[in-house]
């Protein structure tokens, strides 16, 4: 599924007062220097097998036509990359010509990105051409990577003198700062590692925005976002982050008042022009979450009517039956996959985020909106248990498709007495057939799912197959997607493109924070 939307003549509303405060809200970074732990060489330039170097004697390693050295900096880094440079032999009588790529893990840097032909532009994939006319040269790239790894393949010298690596630094950047956070010691050190891991996801996603990202798509997307927002309230706390990303979709939405999908903040804030309703939804749970954490008055008082207006317009999206329509289907994204069968989903996430909406409307002291949101959610919650509860098959089917998906957020919405909602969560753990789940995002909402339906063994189970599955394939971050069964997988059309350090993958942290370890229990 390629999930591209283009709107011609598409102008986002600007809200110059919530944008200044969004401003107002940036945050300053965090910078460490970090340099490499170890250094190879790939046998082929495209090759996964490696010969080991020493790293003390790398700068000492001459770099001939053709040749490679891969940098280890030993943990995924978000920041900018020194080189320094020299030669040996006779004076260079031509520039150095390298090809420098930067990979998340290991199975990224070994992959020829011309083989890559999938739909996302390759743009992303983080490789350079470049020219140093002048050596000894300390060159200072541009851009900002997200990697582990370095491979600097000398394209060209001359006969006259090889290339050597002097030294390479990267200077990092998050908006987290990282001494807040601690970590948890649950007695099993497996959960241990993926708690860390999370935390880690998470800071490297912490940007000027939470990005979805450090690779790609660097941005921020609603969907991410409430899932980042909630793991940093259990981690480093950095609540004006969460305002200021709440306070800049909120100051450029679509022109009829809806929250975007996703948003570009450079060089100007601009709402996306993809709309998907689920997303605008979390924006609304995003938004009272906050306030559940703040109590902050100046949000609710600024927000409020821009949260109110996405459950209105997903409310209208449902025909007379009090199911959602086609279209409110079709702008629902739930996870990545053809296959799936959304309706169930669709209305399940609404009633969901109108659990949220109806507690911001209390807050809010507006009796008449909460009135009208919990007649909604009744007869949205009745119609669905009547449309999508089977009795014979004991669990919700969407249109003919039993899918875990269409468990997960019938289960999440309460649209079942509890013992439906096990039996449905039962159902999923045992599906065999049918889309399965493709991505972390969804995999979050199925271990809440299982903890909603009261099983905790099992969610946990879930926890360390799943997030486990990536680290014992070699996670330094948690990954945008996964399937221990079909490692190549990618929504894209080839895994290169894919991200290694996905901000919708770090919720572990949070899950055992606040349901499965913690003294302190929370609703939802
Ligand atoms: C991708 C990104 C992002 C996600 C959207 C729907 O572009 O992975 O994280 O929210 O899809």
């Amino acid at each position: 599924m390629a999930l591209i939307s283009i709107i011609p003549d598409f102008y986002p509303t600007g809200d110059a007062r919530l944008l200044a405060r969004a401003e107002e809200l940036k945050p300053a970074l965090h910078h460490e220097i970090k340099e490499p732990i170890g250094a190879f060489k790939l046998k082929e330039r495209y090759s996964s097998e490696k010969n080991d170097l020493v790293l003390h004697q790398l700068p000492h390693i001459t770099m001939g036509k053709g040749e490679n050295i891969c940098l280890d900096f030993g943990e995924h880094l978000v920041g900018h990359v020194t080189l320094e440079l020299s030669y040996s032999g006779s004076h260079p009588d031509a520039p150095a010509f390298l090809k420098l790529k930067f990979a998340e893990n290991f199975r990224e840097l070994s992959e020829n990105s011309q083989e890559y032909a999938g739909w996302l532009s390759r743009s992303w994939i983080q490789e350079e051409y470049v020219h140093v006319d002048v050596l000894p040269a300390r060159l200072t790239l541009p851009r900002r990577y997200a990697f582990r790894y370095l491979k600097i393949t000398m394209m060209d010298t001359s006969p006259k003198y090889k290339l050597l690596v002097k030294h390479a630094e990267c200077m990092t950047e998050t908006a987290a700062e990282t001494g807040r956070a601690k970590l948890l010691q649950t007695g099993d050190k497996k959960l241990d590692r993926i708690y860390a891991v999370s935390l880690k996801t998470l800071a490297d996603c912490m940007q000027e925005v939470f990005e979805d990202g450090p690779k790609r798509d660097r941005r921020l997307w609603t969907g991410d976002f409430r899932l980042q927002a909630l793991t940093n309230y259990v981690s480093f706390r950095n609540y004006d982050l969460v305002k200021r990303c709440l306070y800049l979709f909120g100051g450029s939405r679509f022109p009829d008042g809806r929250v975007s999908a996703c948003l570009f903040t450079k060089p100007t804030v601009e709402a996306d022009d993809t709309y998907l309703m689920d997303y605008s939804l979390m924006y609304v749970v995003a938004l009272e979450e906050y306030l559940q954490e703040t109590g902050d008055e100046e949000a609710l008082n600024d927000l409020y009517d821009i949260a109110m207006q996405q459950v209105e317009y997903a409310v209208r999206q449902c025909g007379p039956d009090d199911v959602v329509n086609e279209q409110a289907v079709k702008d629902t994204f739930i996870d990545w996959g053809d296959d799936l069968e959304k309706t169930a989903c669709a209305q399940g996430v609404l009633i969901f985020a109108l659990r949220y909406a109806l507690r911001l409307a209390r807050r809010k002291n507006d009796w008449s909106q909460a009135n009208w949101l919990r007649q909604r959610q009744e007869s949205l919650r009745k119609a669905a248990c009547q449309h999508f509860w089977e009795e014979e098959k004991e669990c919700f089917v969407s249109n003919g498709q039993i899918s875990e998906a269409s468990q997960i957020w019938m289960v999440l919405a309460d649209v079942a007495e509890p013992e439906k909602a096990e039996k449905a969560m039962r159902k999923a753990l045992i599906l065999q057939e049918g889309p399965g789940i493709q991505t972390p995002y969804l995999h979050h909402y199925y271990v809440m799912a299982l903890l909603r339906a009261g099983l905790r063994e099992e969610a946990i189970a879930h926890l360390k197959n799943y997030w486990g599955g990536m680290l014992d394939a070699g996670a330094d971050t948690f990954w945008e997607c996964w399937d221990g069964k079909d490692p190549d997988r990618s929504p894209y059309g080839g895994s290169v493109v894919n991200s290694y350090c996905h901000a919708w993958s770090c919720t572990p942290a949070y899950i055992m924070e606040r349901y499965l370890f913690s003294t302190n229990d929370s609703e939802d």
